[in-house]
């Protein structure tokens, strides 16, 4: 055997440096865009994403809901692909047939009458969300708004309320009881939305009656009537059945393909992103998994346009156990950016990269982003919240929502950690839980504004500057320890 250079590193034994912050570089300036595929040095990648996030191909987190909040944030959700290919397909439709609100017109709002119209709308047309207006269009007064999601207003900021998909519909009802809410929690309200919230017994939003007009949509930045535009969706491929899958993704409108293995060095990878892109030439189609240079380079050569990074890292994954393979995800993100950077400099194609997994705190989040990832990939962070599809059951604590790994026999992934034959020989992946986390749009923007407070910090205001300008160091043992609060903390503030 031979030995490789360094040691096997991950996210936790490293820390960022300040670097000299102006007075330009704020959070407000700080700009998260990132190309998702291939391109020429010079020219814009052909996809980019607003916030470098992307979900895991996962059954416990990739579901279309959670695919179709997270392309609301600007990231990209990948279906699954461990399933028939109708299953998938009409996945990828449901998030490419979203729409996001609508305004009906009602100049003489009944209450009853207006729900029941309004609940036969958005079945026949799929929109999530309904605003009730005063004449009918979207500057018109607000009356009242409608959505298919539960939300909590003593959980909830009322700031989130502008981009958010609320109620279950037999929840709502027009009933001025206002019940659970609290009077400082109705006075913020008041002020913050100048709406007038009502609440069921249970705690959730009823009805909110705007008393002002919302014509300025910066106010209100919920997308009434966003005609023609569709929300993006990813998939995952497999090498096993991608002559029928590949067409079948493209056909519904799937704007990335990603082949999706637990090693992705392989023959089998290579002809499979041969095949797709000498058919598709102008799909974007991904592959993975590599954690060194040589398998990013063998993968970018096939044809990928992006390449995933991370082997063993995962948080439900047993692989490094299991069979001694993998690196730690820092050194294996170090290795491939550097590679991804030496290819760019020989072919002038820039081939973006993913940290795949093992992403445990939102710092690591920065940490990937700086050491060269071009955007990240989480499958424990989605799965805690409300919209992923595990189930979400309590516990003496509070919630919990379960999260499995795709090579654990819940999930039975044979494509994914082929074994040599169709269906597992060991488990590679365990079944679990994770903490409940609620709405992905609320927690993804803690996330989102820590990471703006990091790229700050390192005077960054684009993640180009923060890779180019980033300073790393190694923590010791002891500077880990020092890391923490040493005093014994109080209840917590309740910020994440
Ligand atoms: P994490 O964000 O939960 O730490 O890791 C998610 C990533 O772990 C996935 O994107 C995938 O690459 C990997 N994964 C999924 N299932 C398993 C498994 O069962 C796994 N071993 O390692």
């Amino acid at each position: 055997a031979q030995l490789v250079d360094g040691v096997s590193r991950t996210f936790n034994e490293f820390l960022l440096l300040p670097n000299r912050t102006s007075r330009e570089c704020t959070p407000g300036s700080v700009d998260l865009r990132t190309p998702l595929v291939r391109h020429a040095v010079g020219e814009p990648s052909e996809i980019e994403l607003r916030t470098p996030f992307t979900s895991a191909i996962m059954q416990a987190v990739s579901s279309p809901e959670l695919a179709i909040a997270l392309a609301r944030e600007g990231g990209l959700g990948f279906l699954h692909h461990n399933r028939p290919v109708e299953d998938q397909v009409s996945e990828v439709r449901a998030v490419k047939n979203f729409k996001a609100g609508f305004v009906i017109s009602d100049t003489n709002v009944r209450p009853t009458d207006t729900l029941g119209h309004l609940r036969e709308l958005m079945q026949e047309t799929g929109h999530s969300t309904a605003a009730v207006t005063e004449d009918g269009t979207a500057s018109g007064k607000f009356l009242g708004l409608v959505t298919s999601r539960d939300f909590h207003p003593q959980r909830h900021d009322p700031a989130a309320l502008v981009s958010s998909r609320m109620l279950p519909l037999e929840k709502i009802a027009y009933s001025r009881a206002d019940v659970g809410l609290s009077e400082a929690n109705t006075r913020l309200w008041e002020e913050r939305l100048d709406c007038l919230p009502t609440v069921d017994e249970s705690g959730f939003l009823r009805h909110l009656v705007f008393r002002s007009d919302y014509t300025d949509n910066k106010r209100f930045p919920l997308q009434l009537v966003d005609a023609g535009k569709r929300l993006r969706v990813g998939a995952g491929v497999n090498t096993h059945d991608y002559r029928d899958r590949v067409p079948a993704l493209v056909e519904a409108g799937a704007d990335a393909l990603c082949f999706d293995s637990s090693d992705g060095f392989s023959d089998w990878q290579a002809e499979a992103l041969t095949w797709a892109k000498k058919h598709y030439p102008d799909v974007a189609i991904g592959g993975g998994n590599v954690v060194d240079g040589q398998a990013f380079t063998f993968l970018a050569d096939a044809g990928a346009d992006f390449v995933k990074v991370g082997v063993g890292g995962g948080s439900i994954c047993i692989t490094r156990d299991q069979k001694g393979i993998g690196r730690g995800q820092a050194s294996a993100v170090l290795d491939v950016a550097a590679a991804r950077d030496a290819y760019r400099d020989q072919t002038g194609q820039y081939v973006p990269i993913c940290s795949d997994g093992g992403l445990v705190h939102d710092y690591h989040v920065a940490l990937a982003l700086a050491m060269g990832a071009d955007f990240v990939m989480m499958g424990r962070y989605f799965a805690r919240f409300d919209q992923a599809p595990g189930a979400k059951l309590p516990t003496r604590d509070g919630f919990v929502k379960e999260y499995w790994g795709e090579g654990s026999s819940r999930a039975r992934n044979w494509q994914r950690y082929g074994q040599g034959s169709r269906g597992l020989l060991f488990e590679e992946g365990v079944d679990g839980f994770v903490p409940y986390a609620g709405d992905l749009h609320e927690g993804l923007a803690t996330t989102i504004a820590k990471l703006k407070a990091t790229m700050v910090s390192c005077g960054a205001i684009d993640l180009g500057a923060f890779q180019a300008t980033a300073r790393l160091t190694l923590v010791s043992d002891q500077s880990f320890q020092e890391s923490h609060a040493t005093v014994q903390v109080r209840e917590t503030s309740g910020l994440g």
